[in-house]
């Protein structure tokens, strides 16, 4: 019979097997990334990263899920400029280096699409059919926005920042994607103009060469490709403010809609909690399908379960696992780095009652006090999934 000890030591070795697997992925090149990546969409790319992948703290570059509404633009770095303007005492062009010129700072933060578990949602919602891997946590290098803004001489009626990139859609009569954000978060020292992700030079489908990274807020508002800053009164116009990426600011009857004037726009993201081993089979999208289970065989009578949690919203401080529906919670173990608003690694010695199958479910609070709900809220644009997560498990006899 193991101790607990010994079966935590396992983990981390098995642990440590899945992130060399990973780096076999990685080795082998796009082709393979792409066949390691669930594609939604080829072109423009969305993909999604199994949950499964998930293992390390950092998610490995070309692990990372993709979100882009159009195709990469075309990209000279020797000759990329930022454009600040607007509310600003000098209109600046910001190239690359003089970009790098300002103090570079790492920030770990969490990336999640806000559609990010839409396919789960019933009814169903229009969309990428998300499941729950457009999510990844990465350490973002770059300068502070609001040392541009500084340097750019910002005046007080610059209330919002209009961000906008590169990329441009096929059809003229699409809108180009652009987004902004209050001043407030503009100014927050984490939120950066990265130029690197985990070391490395951002990945074209990643934004290369600039892109914002907006912490604890969903991945929408992190433009990539960022060519424009735009200070003015208001908040941005157009369709990607005023209609997409709105959400009820209080919950509607499921299959309704309001108008997009009496919504609001996504913001920071919700608390929530992914179980990433034991991997769980083919989720069920709009839960129609059947879901398999994952089938384990007890290592000294325990099964590891392992995952990640996050919050926009404040710190996670809890995360608890229930193999009863939710009757009883117990609490998991952190394990890993620990920063503002990165993912924290959580583990579970689970002891199952018996083979045969079994339901584990994991439910994340923050520091704010907001703890993951057993259903997510439904909104027509399916944003912001965060119901508890649950895989069942096969426990071999
Ligand atoms: N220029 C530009 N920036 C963009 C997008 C886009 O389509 N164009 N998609 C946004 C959305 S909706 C998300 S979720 C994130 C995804 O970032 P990733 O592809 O690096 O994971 O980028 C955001 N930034
Ligand atoms: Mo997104």
């Amino acid at each position: 019979m193991s101790t607990r000890r010994e079966f935590l030591a396992g983990l981390a070795a098995a642990g440590s097997w899945l992130a060399l697997d990973a780096g076999a992925a990685l080795a082998a090149g796009p082709a393979a990334r792409r066949r390691t990546l669930i594609q939604h969409v080829g072109r423009p790319a969305d993909l999604e990263t199994p949950v499964s992948e998930l293992t390390d703290w950092a998610t490995p570059n070309d692990l990372f899920f993709v979100r882009s509404h159009f195709d990469a633009p075309e990209v000279d770095a020797a000759a990329w400029t930022i454009a600040v303007s607007g509310d600003v005492d000098k209109p600046l062009k910001v190239s690359l280096r003089d970009l790098k010129r300002f103090p570079a700072v790492d920030v770990a933060a969490v990336l999640q699409c806000a559609g990010n578990g839409r396919g789960l949602f019933q009814p169903r919602v229009a969309g990428v059919q998300w499941e729950k891997g457009a999510v990844g946590n990465a350490v973002w290098t770059g300068a502070r926005l609001r040392d541009v803004l500084a340097a750019a001489g910002l005046r007080a009626e610059g209330r919002h920042v209009v961000l906008s990139g590169a990329d441009r859609p096929v059809m003229p009569q699409t809108p180009p994607f652009e987004r902004s954000l209050p001043i407030e978060k503009a100014l927050d020292p984490d939120t950066i103009l990265a130029y690197a992700m985990n070391g490395k030079p951002l990945p074209l489908d990643h934004g290369f060469p600039v892109r914002a990274v907006v912490p604890g807020w969903a991945g929408d508002i992190w433009m990539k490709w960022l060519t424009g800053i735009r200070l003015q009164a208001e908040e941005g116009g157009g369709f990607f403010m005023k209609i997409g990426y709105r959400i009820p600011p209080e919950p509607i009857p499921p299959g309704t809609d309001i108008p997009a004037d009496k919504k609001v726009p996504v913001t920071a993201m919700p608390v929530k909690s992914l179980i990433v081993q034991p991997a769980a089979g083919a989720v069920a999208s709009g839960g129609t399908a059947a879901v398999t289970g994952a089938r384990v065989a007890p290592n000294g009578g325990f099964v590891e379960v392992t995952g990640v949690a996050w919050s926009g919203e404040g710190q996670v401080v809890k995360v608890e696992v229930s193999v009863d529906g939710g009757a009883t919670w117990d609490p998991a173990e952190f394990y890993g780095p620990v920063s503002r608003w990165a993912w924290r690694q959580w583990r579970y010695a689970w002891k199952p009652s018996g083979p045969g199958s079994h339901v584990v479910v994991s439910r994340a609070t923050d520091s704010a006090g907001n703890t993951q709900p057993m259903q997510a809220v439904w909104n027509p644009s399916g944003y912001h999934w965060n119901a508890v997560d649950s895989v069942i498990v096969e426990v071999a006899g």
